[in-house]
């Protein structure tokens, strides 16, 4: 990083500017011609044109990126990104200097995906008006109807099904937890919630257990965030399948600065991703084995004395942690976790394991798991050995280290203005936590066991993860707006989870477009407004109406950006905020005393406002809010924007004073207890070891017939590459995330589909047995699934193991199973293929792995277009 952002270094930067042009002219260059012809037919494409910001902010990485969109005649035209913290410059590490990193002054540029919305956006696939399901479900035949219908039809249903099966009977999906029902939250007897996160829930158990709360929940709350400066103060980064360059892209810039400062990257993956290409070491491991690498790290650690004694004698509870140091020593079960014992199990050479423990005792070390290595079952062991291994090298709560499982940044450094549209009654939320999160669909078909009289209610209860004293959950209406998830293939376990949709009587379901395999099999569809650009003023996945979208990003906890409307929405879509208001203000509340309906509690500010009025009303709302924010004490001294210059260019940035956020410092500084039992960090939990956790809720999470033990350690789950499973089925799949795709969102858009093929990877040694070669068309099958697509014959995978990418809609084939008996998908909708069972082990989390195996089927005349297959 060359220094300074004052004049000099600006007239330094003109020159260097102008100094490449010439060699770019006199070398490779057009001539002036050429670049005057170009040069003018660009400054024309962008003339007249308006310009509105707005936020990316997908779910998953959040990273609030900015979105500087260019529209004319209502329609988008251009998206640039961030360029206000250092205008023009490419390469903005090159002009910066390291003050100025460290006080959080960079720009938040927005990654392909979030350009790509731009596409995405005018989809040919858009709902654009109320639809009625009028041939059978997944026939996907419907009839447009009207808004008034739709609303009128979804409150109707929604009183009917609460008065005859109780307030346990609407399903609405929680976001991250909780209840996305806000209906039924301000109704006598309350909303069903749910416990549990799909993206991270061991690594919640396992915070939680150790620290005494979520971590990585909590930075969603703005207490567990690490700020991304914290990479520029480590020897060196550790990462197990924590492939930054793919799943967070505003981050991976941060990472390359580090890199760029010499600080090695060391990554563990099974599979060579962009962030193994980019490391300095890329690490192959057996998936599902980490625990194993973990615990002979602290094998390596613990005997050549190279723990951080003081961290520990200050932070930890040290009875349980002598108890796990002869549990690693081999004092309990007569296996000493050595590198060579590791070695055999995870396939990482027992040297570099001792070498890499030895790197990780020399901090501060970043160094953490991300999430899917987690995703197995027993997945809080992984999660666990993680901590453990941080809290053994004293890599926790200091410059340097990193706090949750991701590294969100905190807003921490400024109040910013509020946005709360709810009532001063807001109080009366009620929630009943009584399902974990993502089977939803086991609670429907249970249920049916349990009416059937084939087990009792007490059973019935352990198997969803419901504690024994709150009310059974009886799903009869499901109805998806808030957070619209695409049900059926976005789990494991989609066979079952497409019966559990059809059996239930009522299935209202939003989205924007018809590719979204839920609509199909939904009783009504309403049409969204896309999420960043059309919202009624602004529509993400956290926020709605016109927001303040504060750091949510693993960046910087120093500024804001205001996010409005930005296009009209296509037909009759409507934001989600709109529709919730619309079905609360059709909603009355039996036994209110003063006869109010759900809008008076949820939304009383914009009861009664038509939709053609609401941006202008939350709009009004921002502005209010912004002014008495700019009147603070502690935002004066700041030089706040007037409102009408932030609305130009609606980003707030300030200088960090002082020292950036670290997650769990104060705890690690001791100015703030830990929240466990003994407050402080627990290897071994006291609350799991002492208390009866089955049948009741321990911060809010109830395992049901789940077991989990107090101390992680490593263990052979049922299904790994490991066990005797291999016999059946060979190969174990893994499902990572898609680059060009947000889960289900983009799938369709063109510009990324010319990027990557729709394939299952298979290494060169297992396909070179299977006698297939690379685009081979094969069927990817188990016991449960049976999915068609082309193979990827790849070094970059470990034998054994198959890859699909995670977040492909079911396209059905004409040809029909009996295990998929709405025929053979054919586009890699990998959630088909793996089961569920009663595994003891499974948290509140997903299965991200099944075993599976890869057959040939080219020339057998299947093809992508199953064509002469009837
Ligand atoms: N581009 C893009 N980015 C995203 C998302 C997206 O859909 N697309 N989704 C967002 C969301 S919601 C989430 S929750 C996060 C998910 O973030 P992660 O959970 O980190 O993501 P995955 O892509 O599932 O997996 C990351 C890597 O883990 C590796 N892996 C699999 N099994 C193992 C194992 O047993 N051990 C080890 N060491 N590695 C293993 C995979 O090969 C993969 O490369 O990503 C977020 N970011
Ligand atoms: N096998 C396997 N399964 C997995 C995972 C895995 O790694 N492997 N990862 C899991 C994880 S971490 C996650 S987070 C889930 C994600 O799974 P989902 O949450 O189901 O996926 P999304 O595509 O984010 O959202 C679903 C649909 O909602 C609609 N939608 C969502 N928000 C909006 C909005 O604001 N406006 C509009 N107009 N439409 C919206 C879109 O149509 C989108 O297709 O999948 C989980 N499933
Ligand atoms: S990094 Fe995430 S939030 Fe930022 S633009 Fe890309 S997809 Fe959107
Ligand atoms: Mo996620």
């Amino acid at each position: 990083m060359k220094g300074g952002c004052g004049p000099e270094a600006k007239s330094r930067r003109e020159n260097e500017r102008s100094a490449t042009m010439t060699e770019l002219k006199n070398n490779f260059g057009p001539d002036e011609g050429q670049l005057e012809a170009v040069r003018a037919k660009l400054m024309n494409k962008h003339v007249d044109e308006e310009i509105e910001y707005c936020t990316c902010c997908q779910n998953g990485c959040f990273d609030m990126c900015l979105l500087k969109c260019h529209k004319k005649d209502g329609v988008l035209t251009a998206i640039e990104t961030d360029n206000i913290v250092h205008p023009n410059v490419a390469r903005e590490d090159a002009y910066f200097d390291e003050e100025e990193f460290r006080k959080g002054m960079f720009q938040h540029r927005a990654c392909t995906r979030g350009r790509g919305w731009r596409k995405d956006v005018y989809s040919p696939n858009r709902i654009k008006y109320p639809m009625l399901r009028v041939g059978p479900k997944g026939s996907r035949k419907f009839k447009r109807i009207s808004w008034d219908e739709a609303l009128n039809m979804i409150a109707e249903k929604y009183v009917e099904t609460r008065e005859k099966y109780g307030p346990m009977s609407v399903y609405c999906d929680g976001l991250m937890g909780g209840s996305t029902d806000y209906i039924g939250q301000f109704m006598p007897g309350g909303a069903l919630a749910i416990w549990g996160v799909d993206s991270y829930e061991p690594h919640d158990l396992a915070d939680t257990y150790q620290f005494g709360r979520p971590l990585t929940m909590d930075a969603a709350t703005f207490d567990g965030g690490t700020e991304a400066m914290t990479l520029f103060d480590s020897k060196a980064i550790v990462l197990w399948g924590f492939d930054v360059y793919l799943n967070y892209p505003e981050f991976a810039y941060y990472f390359n600065l580090a890199r760029d400062k010499g600080i090695p990257l060391i990554y563990i993956d099974p599979r060579y991703t962009w962030t193994a290409h980019l490391a300095d070491q890329w690490i192959p491991i057996r998936p599902s084995t980490d625990a194993a690498m973990l615990e002979a790290m602290a094998y390596v650690i613990i005997t050549e004395g190279l723990e951080n004694k003081e961290f520990i004698e200050k932070n930890v509870d040290i009875e349980g942690f002598e108890r796990w140091k002869k549990i690693v020593l081999g004092d309990y079960d007569g296996v000493a976790k050595t590198p060579e014992w590791a070695e055999a199990i995870c396939g990482v050479p027992a040297e570099t394991i001792a070498a890499i423990a030895r790197l990780c005792a020399d901090g501060p070390v970043y160094m953490r798991m991300v999430w899917a290595a987690t995703r197995i079952l027993g997945g809080e062991d992984p999660a666990r050995l993680d901590n453990y291994l941080r809290i053994l090298t004293g890599n926790l709560g200091r410059n340097g280290c990193i706090g949750t499982g991701m590294d969100f940044g905190v807003q921490k450094h400024f109040p910013v203005p509020d946005m709360n549209f709810y009532g001063e009654r807001f109080d009366k939320i009620e929630e009943h936590c009584v399902i974990e999160g993502e089977i939803w669909h086991r609670a429907i078909l249970e249920h049916k066991r349990y009416e059937d009289g084939e087990i009792s209610l007490a059973d019935y209860k352990r198997i969803v993860g419901c504690p024994q004293n709150e009310t059974a959950p009886n799903i009869k209406m499901i109805w998806q707006t808030v957070n619209p998830r695409n049900m059926i293939p976005n789990y494991y376990d989609s066979s079952a989870r497409m019966k559990a949709v059809q059996m239930t009587p009522f299935v209202a379901y939003s989205a924007y477009t018809w590719a979204t395999t839920m609509t199909w099999y939904s009783d009504l569809v309403l049409p969204l407004a896309h999420q960043f650009f059309e919202g009624g003023g602004g529509d993400n996945f956290v926020l709605q109406g016109y927001s303040f979208n504060t750091a949510f990003s693993p960046a910087a906890g120093n500024y804001f950006i205001g996010m409005g409307k930005v296009i009209d929405p296509p037909g009759e879509c409507r934001s989600r905020l709109w529709i919730l208001k619309e079905v609360a203000e059709r909603i009355q509340i039996p036994g209110d005393p003063d006869g109010a309906c759900v809008a008076d509690y949820y939304c009383p500010e914009i009861k009664g406002v038509k939709w053609e009025d609401l941006d202008g009303v939350l709009e009004d709302m921002a502005r209010k809010n912004f002014e008495a924010w700019r009147e603070k004490d502690e935002i004066k001294p700041l030089d706040p924007p007037t409102w009408e210059e932030f609305r130009k260019e609606p980003y707030f940035i300030r200088p960090i004073e002082g020292d950036y956020w670290v997650c769990l410092r104060d705890e690690c500084e001791g100015k703030k207890p830990f929240q466990t039992e003994s407050g402080k960090i627990e290897i071994i939990s006291r609350f799991v070891e002492e208390h009866d956790y089955h049948d009741v809720a321990y911060k809010t999470k109830c395992l049901g017939q789940g077991f989990m033990e107090p101390i992680g350690h490593y263990k052979q789950v049922e299904v790994s590459p490991l066990s005797a499973l291999v016999n059946k089925h060979p190969l174990y799949m893994i499902t990572p995330h898609a680059f060009y795709r947000q889960h289900f969102c983009q799938d369709e858009n063109p510009w990324f589909r010319d990027e990557y093929r729709m394939d299952v990877w298979i290494s060169a040694a297992d396909a070179a047995k299977r006698g297939i070669k690379d685009g081979d068309m094969v069927l990817a099958h188990n016991g449960v699934g049976q999915c068609l697509l082309p193979a990827y014959v790849t070094s970059r995978l470990t034998p054994g193991i198959a890859c699909m990418i995670f977040g492909r809609n079911y396209d059905p084939s004409h040809l029909k199973t009996e295990i998929m008996p709405e025929g053979i998908d054919r586009a890699g909708s990998c959630n088909f293929l793996i089961p569920s069972e009663d595994y003891s082990h499974r948290r509140g989390i997903l299965l991200c792995a099944g075993m599976i195996d890869i057959t040939n089927v080219e020339g057998k005349g299947f093809s992508i277009e199953c064509e002469g297959v009837e």
